[in-house]
């Protein structure tokens, strides 16, 4: 059945009224990974895969939550809201908590969930469902929150009732994309440009390891330390340093104890802020033979300098190392499993899909998800 009609239909026969329907993707990443908590650039885009609400606002106080996919309910009041452990519901009453602490009064609300963005695969289905809730509020409560800050407060839902300190990423890029196109984000200024990716004889090309670990977001705040303690030892030096970003090469080798995880870690993020702005040269100049090394050079890094990766993912970028159907892949987002990213010739896609899901199955024993993804447009309301 159409997700849209799916989640309308449970809708009515739970609450008996008529909801107002939302929805919001998930992202990929081209280039510019551990960049966007440094300030650096980012090249991100939503996809054709979505978290959906259904909503209506209530005249008592209670917030009534219906998770479809976990077939789970969740009641609270709106001023008894607190976080839970791993608990789907954080994405949601953080961001509620979010509207309260900048002054808006939130009335009580029934809201049904669905989404087709896979979880735990590093396409953000978390911040897809932040921004989907922000953005139906806004419209129901008729707050008129520019887009930029909705974007802001989905990210510190996040941090606060998450308890993840991500940057800025994939939120904005939920929230701010447009059709058949990457979005080029300094995450410093805040400034942006639609960059055209739209290429016939090129697909983006996802396999989903479905790896997860629970590590990852403990081991996310961390590498966030480890950048800041390399930042304040090059800031002694260089007062003017505020992040990575200020930071050269030539600094971290010059200031930073060579091969500590301070240094490796700095070294990834000042080369990976260089190779996307390389990458976005090549892309003028459709040279994505050339924006494809690039990729594999961001794996290496994320690999063997930052160490979110895992085996599974070196195995999957191994393998489609030498295929000349592929030119670029690598792991994509937090890291420690979730998804690679791969340029494919399209004309070539089934030949390297089967060639890349059999060695995986042999390798691990099952069948990695493949996506083959469009570049959509961010959230919306749904008419209907
Ligand atoms: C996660 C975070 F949420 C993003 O902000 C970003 O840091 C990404 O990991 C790594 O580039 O998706």
């Amino acid at each position: 059945m159409d997700i849209v009609k799916e989640v309308k239909d449970i809708f009515e026969s739970k609450f008996q009224t008529k909801p107002v329907l939302f929805a919001s993707p998930g992202r990929v990443n081209l280039i510019g990974e551990h960049t966007d908590y440094n300030e650096g650039f980012i090249l991100p885009a939503a996809i054709d895969k979505a978290v959906y609400v259904a909503v209506s606002l209530r005249t008592d106080d209670t917030i009534h939550l219906h998770a479809v996919d976990f077939n789970e309910d969740y009641i609270v009041t709106v001023n008894e809201m607190a976080p839970v452990v791993n608990g789907w519901s954080n994405y949601i009453l953080g961001v509620v908590d979010q509207l309260q602490k900048n002054g808006y009064a939130v009335p009580g609300f029934n809201m049904v969930i669905r989404g087709n963005v896979p979880s735990g695969a590093g396409l953000s289905s978390s911040a897809a469902l932040e921004c989907a809730v922000i953005f139906a509020l806004n419209d129901l409560l008729g707050l008129d929150i520019p887009k930029i800050d909705m974007v802001k407060m989905a990210q510190l839902a996040e941090h606060t009732y998450a308890g993840v300190k991500c940057g800025i990423m994939d939120q904005f890029a939920s929230m701010m994309s447009i059709d058949g196109h990457v979005i080029r984000l300094d995450c410093r200024s805040l400034e942006y440009d639609y960059i055209p990716f739209n290429f016939k004889d090129i697909s983006v090309v996802l396999f989903n390891t479905q790896v997860t670990h629970n590590l990852a977001s403990s081991e996310y705040n961390t590498r966030r330390e480890e950048c800041e303690a390399g930042v304040a030892i090059i800031k002694k030096k260089h007062p003017h340093v505020q992040s990575l970003r200020d930071v050269t090469l030539d600094w971290v080798e010059q200031y930073l104890e060579k091969d500590s995880k301070i240094y490796n870690r700095c070294k990834f993020v000042t080369g990976e802020n260089q190779r996307l702005l390389d990458g976005c040269d090549a892309i003028a100049d459709n040279d994505l033979e050339s924006f494809g090394a690039l990729m594999f050079e961001t794996h290496e890094g994320l690999s063997k300098l930052y160490e979110v990766s895992c085996k599974e993912l070196d195995f999957l970028v191994d393998t489609v190392k030498e295929n000349k159907a592929v030119l670029g892949s690598r792991m994509m987002g937090g890291g420690f499993g979730g998804c690679t990213i791969n340029l494919v010739k399209t004309s070539e896609i089934d030949e390297v899909v089967a060639d890349v899901t059999g060695k995986y199955q042999e390798k691990y024993g099952i069948k990695p998800p493949v996506y083959i993804c469009t570049l959509q447009k961010g959230t919306y309301k749904i008419e209907i």
